[in-house]
This record gives structure tokens, sequence and C-alpha cells, in this order.
């Protein structure tokens, strides 16, 4: 059926001067068949329309106007709750591109099932269409993207996270990345997120939930952008970003990969224990969960391509993450947490003791069984309303970064903080990074799985073309940054974490500071530099506990490189023959041990 010509007026008048954008939107509004199209400028009116409509269609619930003005609870379905990477697909020409740790299927067969999904599935339904801008307007290294929805609930949310509206539409250049999203019926057994990185196509059906239908996000500042990344020699990350000040006024930049839920927003939202705010320590969020980093200056640079947090509600509180909670007391979309009916306030494990009466997150009376707020529960919230932004932030270039961290839930064997030995080493390090599964995405929480550089679910490409690209970015550099492992999550035979973590973590980002100025004081091993206990500033940890944190166990370490090998070898003959060496040599230092 042909598009009602209107619909191509409008189009055409919208999009002037930019023939990809309105070209690619005719012909998905065609094959969609809505009743209308809403190209969205980015006006707050608009906002308060969506969320004027999810409202009088009873999706979701306006909060305490007091407490948190503007601020909104949404249920999702309880079979869409977190990230799926069974129905997460990369579709690239060869199947080699996309590697052993994505799902994969063909360009043109894919395109076809999604096409019959998506074949008049609008009907009678209205089109969102909003471009949008990642990264800072005014940056070289910003990109465009624009995503097509029928999802007045996606539409808000990405309003918060990137930057909709006019300006983007300016930008659409070809290069834009396009995203099509269409709830269908939320049938789990049909849900796929679908990349097309070769020609900058997303498209996502049957689901309406965090990472799989907020399409800048996972997709594109990840996905897409790290295969893009790689063809621009630059590198797109799963990486927090924040800015340290010394008391002096000189200033570090720290990045960290960690898997989805294992504290990155805790530790870009650091809040500084008093002794270092005494002292006059400053810590600065530039991103919470994505970088950029590009190789101005011969150094790396981050900057964060969001424009809003999409992060973990549950266990965020006044002790774990005082500036979150700042943060999202306003404008703030709350999806999958409990609610206090009777003074309207949402709720989630970790907040303080259970109201007297309680919702759960699917709406029903909490009587103390389980959960009352989903694992998964999130914030959106604009990071304009974060109280500590770094000005850098707002950099063009973006944060010069001094270290690299990497780390995940590990319950035994990895040590608080240890240094890479070299920048190949480093990459090993990331490499070779296992966690604890988390409930950010579907699956059995706690088994440990391999997610190098906390980018499997994210990595565009081939991963051991990755770690190739990684290795000729830090040729370029002049300056690299150091790289480091970090665990917080160490646990003692009662099940309690030893290391207190949060605000105390600065403790090690101290010493980081200290061996990025080449002072701090390290011992090496095979595993890397390790802090000496007695330099170290432990805070109220005990030195025996301290000792256990920082000692390197040699046949747990031996077992550990058995664990990675076969996933290292699902890669073949393409897994970079220096990567072997670097792992091989690790085995024999620790044999030497
Ligand atoms: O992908 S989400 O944005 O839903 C959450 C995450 O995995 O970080
Ligand atoms: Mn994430």
């Amino acid at each position: 059926m042909p598009v009602r010509i209107n619909f191509a007026d409008d189009i055409d008048a919208a999009f002037q001067g930019k023939p990809e954008a309105s070209s690619k939107l005719l012909e998905y509004a065609e094959l969609l068949n809505p009743d209308s199209i809403k190209i969205l400028s980015g006006v707050k009116s608009e906002y308060a329309e969506l969320i004027g409509e999810l409202m009088s269609e009873g999706k979701i619930i306006r909060l305490n106007t007091e407490a948190y003005p503007d601020s909104y609870l949404y249920r999702s379905d309880p079979s869409d709750v977190a990230r799926t990477e069974q129905d997460t697909y990369i579709c690239t020409r060869s199947r080699d591109e996309a590697g052993p740790t994505n799902n994969w299927m063909a360009p043109e067969e894919a395109k076809q099932k999604l096409k019959a999904l998506l074949h008049n599935s609008m009907e009678g339904r209205r089109l969102l269409v909003l471009p949008y801008i990642l990264g800072p307007g005014d940056s070289g290294f910003s990109k465009v993207g624009m995503v097509l929805t029928d999802s007045p609930y996606v539409a808000a949310n990405q309003m918060i996270i990137a930057k909709v509206g006019k300006d983007a539409m300016e930008k659409l250049d070809s290069k834009f990345v396009l995203g099509i999203h269409a709830t269908l019926s939320l049938d789990p057994k049909n849900r796929y997120i679908a990349h097309f990185p070769e020609e900058r196509l997303i498209i996502s059906v049957n689901t309406n939930y965090g990472g799989n239908a907020l399409l800048s996000k996972k997709c594109h500042a990840l996905r897409i952008a790290s295969y893009v990344a790689r063809q621009e020699g630059v590198i797109a990350e799963h990486m927090m970003a924040m800015e340290l000040t010394s008391p002096d006024g000189k200033s570090y930049g720290i990045t960290g990969a960690f898997p989805s839920s294992s504290g990155k927003t805790n530790l870009a939202m650091l809040m500084l224990p008093k002794d270092y705010a005494g002292k006059g320590w400053k810590a600065r969020l530039v991103s919470d969960d994505i970088s950029w980093l590009n190789l101005t200056g011969g150094r790396l640079n981050a900057i964060n391509p969001e424009y809003g947090f999409f992060g973990v509600a549950t266990g965020t509180n006044e002790h774990t993450n005082p500036n979150a909670m700042k943060s999202v007391m306003s404008n703030t979309i709350f999806t999958n947490v409990a609610l206090d009916p009777e003074r309207m306030l949402p709720w989630w494990e970790g907040l303080g003791s259970v109201p007297k009466k309680l919702l759960d997150w699917q709406g029903r009376e909490y009587n103390g069984d389980g959960k009352a707020a989903h694992p998964n529960s999130r914030f959106t919230t604009p990071i304009a309303q974060y109280p500590e932004l770094s000005e850098k932030y707002f950099d063009p270039v973006g944060l010069p970064i001094n270290a690299i961290l990497f780390g995940g839930r590990r319950k035994t064997l990895v040590p608080l903080v240890f240094e890479a030995l070299s920048w190949e080493h480093g990459i090993l390090i990331g490499a070779m990074l296992r966690a604890e599964r988390t409930a950010a995405a579907a699956g059995k929480i706690g088994e440990i799985i391999n997610d190098p550089m906390a980018m499997r679910p994210f990595c565009g490409y081939n991963m051991a073309d990755y770690f190739d690209h990684w290795h000729n970015v830090g040729n370029r550099l002049k300056e690299k940054p150091r790289i480091y492992n970090v665990n917080w999550f160490r646990t003692n035979e009662r099940g309690e974490f030893m290391w207190p973590g949060f605000g105390e973590n600065m403790r090690v980002l101290n010493w980081i500071t200290e061996r990025a100025d080449g002072k701090g004081v390290a011992t090496k091993t095979p595993i890397g530099y390790l802090p000496e206990t007695e330099s170290f500033d432990r805070g109220s940890t005990s030195v025996e506990v301290l000792g256990q944190l920082l000692h390197v166990d040699k046949e747990g370490w031996l077992a550990e490189l058995d664990a990675v090998e076969p996933f290292f070898e699902s890669f073949g003959e393409r897994f970079p023959k220096w990567l072997w060496k670097e792992f091989h040599d690790l085995r024999g230092r620790l044999e030497g041990y």
C-alpha cells in the first residue's frame, strides 16, 4: 500500500535538504503503515504530551508531586524486564565478521523476517520519529541517529537519554544511524534486536524495555558505534568516566569497564570519603555507562554520548550513592520499582524500611514474599540534574584519560586492584574478564561468564578483531593510560563483603593517581603490579583483610587461565597471536612463582 500523500509531503517539508533521512523515513512509513506520523522537534511540551498520553491510558503513574516533581512510574510487561541477549543479533554479511560472541543472521534473511513482522504493524497507530545527537553538540566525535517508534514510553525515555530534536535533524547526514522500534504484541518468542552495522541500521521488535528498546543506547552507542569506531580508528566502550581533581588542582581522568549492574554508576558518582573531601579532592562525573574514546593529542580522551542516565534503582540510597539520590528527585521516569500507594512514593530494596502499604513492581499488594521492586528496576533521569557534573562532560574532545579500569563481581581470587605490566598485558586483563551474571540481562544470576572488557553483549563485530583494534589504538598513543583490574566484590567465609566499596573505593583510586604521577609504591607479581599493604590507604579495613585482598593465589590463577583458554580458542585462527603470547607469558610467570 502506498504511503498516504500527506505523509510524503509532511516528511519532505520537515526534512528539507536531508534526502537520505526523508527517503528512509518514507520507506519505513510505507512498510509500517501508521495512521499518522509525528516528527519530534525536542521541545518540552512534546515530552509533556507523551507523558499525558501514557497517563490517560493508565500506562504511567504520576508520583508525589512534592517529593518527586514531574516524575512517573512505569510498569513493563512481566515478560520484558531486562535485555535479552538470546534475541540480539549482529547481521553482517559474513558470520565471521560477527564472531563467536554474537548471534548472527544473514542480513537478507533477517530483513525478510523482520519486514514481515513490521508490515502494517502500525496500522491504527501513530509513528513517532526522533532524530537525536549523541555526544556534545559541537564535538567532531558526536554522532546522529533517528529512531522510529510506536511507543510513547520509549520516545519519552529517548528524550531524556539523547538530545532529541531540531539540532539533530539538521545534522542528519548520509551516515546517520536508523533505528526502527515496533512494540508489536511483546511476544517473547518473536523478539528480535537486530543490528546491521554495515548499513547503520537497527530493528527491534516485540520488546519495550531498556537496552532492547532504547535504541540510542546499547544498540547505537555501543554495538553500531563500536563497529564504526574501528573504521574511524577510535573506540566506543561500555565504560564509566570520571574526573578526579587533587587538592593542588591536578586533574586525573579515570574510565572503567564493568559488566551491567556491577557498580559502574556508583563509581562514576563516587562520593568522596570525609578525609579526601576535607583535603580538597573533587570527584566529578563524565559518564555513567558509555564512553567514546578518541586519540586527540596522542592521548585517549572520553566523551559521553548520552544526555541522561538509565540507572539501576535497586540498591541505590543515601549511603551507596547520595548523588544519584539527589539526581532522581525530579523529572524522572522510574521503571519497575515498587510503589507506596498512600504517599505515592517510589520504593525499591535498599531504600530503607518497607512502607506499611506497598505495591510490587507489577502493581500487586506486596506481602513480603520475594522482591517488591524488580532487581533490574531503573531510573531515567537527565544528566543535567547531576550535582557534580565535570566540565569535561561538555568538552568537544572530552576528558583526557590516565587510567583504565576493568572489573566485575568476583567473590574470590581477583585482588582488590592490580596494574597491568604493559598495554598488551592490559588488553589481556580486559580480554580475560570473567564476572558474575547480574539481573541486567536475562540468565542465571551469579554464574561466572566471560565478558571481555565488559563488551561481550555490546561489541558489534568479531571480538578477536576488537582486541587487535585495541592494540592498534595503543600503538598510536603517545601517552598510554595505565590499565588496572579492580574487584570490590570479594567475600569472606561468612559471605560478607571484605572491602567496604562505594566512596571507600577512592582509596584505590588514590593509589591509581599516585601511580599516574610515578609515585605510588608497587610490588611486581606475575599478574601485575600490586600495592604494598603498608603504604596503601586501607581506611577502616584491617591489615589482615587487606593482605587477603592483595594476595596472589598462584593455583587459583592457573585455574583461571584454564577456564579462559577455551573461550579464547573459540575465536580460532582470528585470535591475535600477540595476545596468545601474552597469555602464555602470564602462565609461564605464574608457574615459576
Ligand atoms: O541495556 S540496559 O540499558 O537495559 C542495562 C544495561 O545492561 O546496562
Ligand atoms: Mn551498561
